[in-house]
């Protein structure tokens, strides 16, 4: 039995501000390894399927032999993808790299290929219920030092709007008193939580984006890169429309324009637009992809780690895209832990076609059970030069917070229609 064997493996479920999931792999000589296994909203799926199913087949294994523990995983459920068993295989792959690179002494972007870059250019995410607040948000991001910047606006008429910033000290997460600018999951003590329920309105919608990013633009100058995210929420015309309305803005990129699930649906908004495409966060295999990258359909792909199979499929899927000249956009948001986004840090420093790291900021409570060894200089990432993925995970602070029930929100048209968010 090689030392390297995996001697066992844990799940830790806490909640520092919001759900997590993380699987802990020891081997027999004492190697720790970590990965994200979080599926927002639907947390404990993964862990009772890690717990259940794939914990019992760990032990034993030489925790060196990833390929292989992946294909295993993946062929051997005989149920391909979805995002419960992708997780889970994800945070298996993930903790067995922590370990090789632990075990060769490096962080772990020098297994990956070593350095393309010194680090990750990363965007923020910056937002108004109106243009006062969108500014105030933009010019805080720009003094955090962020050089990329999300815009996401309220729209006249709609009383709140997915991904914009509210007062917080409503479950959300966030501190008391502080505006939050990621995407909440309303938690609820004792399982008592239910998704919020918004309004939506496409053509309010449609009407007031440019405004927003005509005043952006006069304000913020021609240089900052400016992404747009649109939910899924656009049939394919909707999507073409909103595309070429913000061409005279120059974005870095209009992201889930049409729901994801159809690829065909690009087909049309690309023929219509030349507004640069994101899509992915909602995906789980480089097979989702496939249409997508060989007819160019999209410019960037947004998986993130924990819910595509992990630093093994993600690379592959990677490698997939640069064959066409497709760029990584890896889907960063608080919901990702500090494990998955070291994932993508690492993978950000080696991939050649990296492109943009989404970055929001995980809170306080957050850091003190995930310890990372992050750098943010001049508007880039970095994972730090610990050996491993670099991230701990402190054990006494995450039995502090018990897991609380959480729920992305429901958009309902006028007429009471469930709707994409
Ligand atoms: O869990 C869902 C969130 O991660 C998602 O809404 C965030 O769209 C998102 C983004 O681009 O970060
Ligand atoms: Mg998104």
């Amino acid at each position: 039995m090689p030392t390297t064997a995996i001697a066992s493996a844990e799940v830790i479920v806490t909640s520092p501000g919001r759900n997590f999931v993380t699987l802990q792999i020891t081997t027999d000589d004492g190697v720790v390894g970590l990965g994200d296994a979080t599926l927002n909203g639907r947390e404990l799926a993964v862990a009772v399927y890690l717990a259940d199913h794939v914990i019992p087949l760990l032990k034993g294994r030489d925790a060196m032999d990833i390929e292989d523990t992946w294909q295993y995983l993946y062929r051997g459920a005989y149920w391909r993808r979805g995002p419960v068993t992708m997780a889970a295989i994800a945070a298996v792959d993930m903790a067995l790299w922590d370990i090789k690179a632990k075990v060769a002494e490096l962080p772990l972007y020098q297994l990956l290929g070593g350095r393309s870059r010194m680090g990750a250019l990363a965007y923020a995410h910056a937002s108004g219920r109106d243009t006062e607040e969108l500014f105030d948000s933009i010019r805080e991001h720009l003094d955090l030092g962020y050089r990329a910047i999300r815009v996401q606006t309220g729209v006249p008429g709609l009383d709140s709007v997915y991904g914009v910033a509210a007062s917080a000290g409503d479950g959300d997460g966030a501190e008391d008193g502080d505006r939050y600018d990621y995407e909440p999951a309303r938690r609820g003590a004792g399982g008592r939580a239910r998704p919020v329920e918004e309004t939506w309105d496409t053509r309010a919608y449609l009407r007031h984006v440019p405004s927003v990013f005509e005043a952006v633009r006069s304000e913020f100058g021609a240089e900052l890169p400016l992404l747009h995210d649109a939910h899924h929420r656009l049939t394919p015309r909707e999507a073409a429309q909103l595309g070429r309305s913000l061409e005279p803005y120059d974005l870095f990129w209009l992201e889930d324009c049409t729901p994801a699930e159809d690829p065909t649906a690009l087909r049309y908004v690309r023929d219509h637009t030349t507004v640069p495409l994101a899509i992915g966060e909602v995906f789980n295999s480089v097979h989702d992809y496939q249409t997508l990258i060989t007819e160019r359909l999209v410019d960037y792909v947004r998986s993130a780690v924990t819910h595509t199979g992990g630093i093994t499929h993600l690379k592959k899927l990677a490698d997939f895209a640069s064959i066409y000249g497709i760029k990584t956009g890896f889907h960063g948001p608080t919901d990702v832990s500090p494990v998955g986004q070291a994932a993508h840090l690492h993978l950000d420093l080696a991939l050649h076609n990296f492109g943009i790291q989404e970055h929001m900021r995980h809170s306080e409570a957050t850091l003190e059970v995930f310890r990372t060894s992050f750098r943010f200089e001049d508007g880039r990432l970095h994972p730090g030069e610990r050996i491993g993925l670099g991230v701990e995970i402190d054990r006494d602070a995450a039995r502090e917070h018990a897991y609380d029930p959480a729920y992305l929100p429901i958009n309902r048209l006028a007429d009471g229609t469930v709707h994409d968010w």
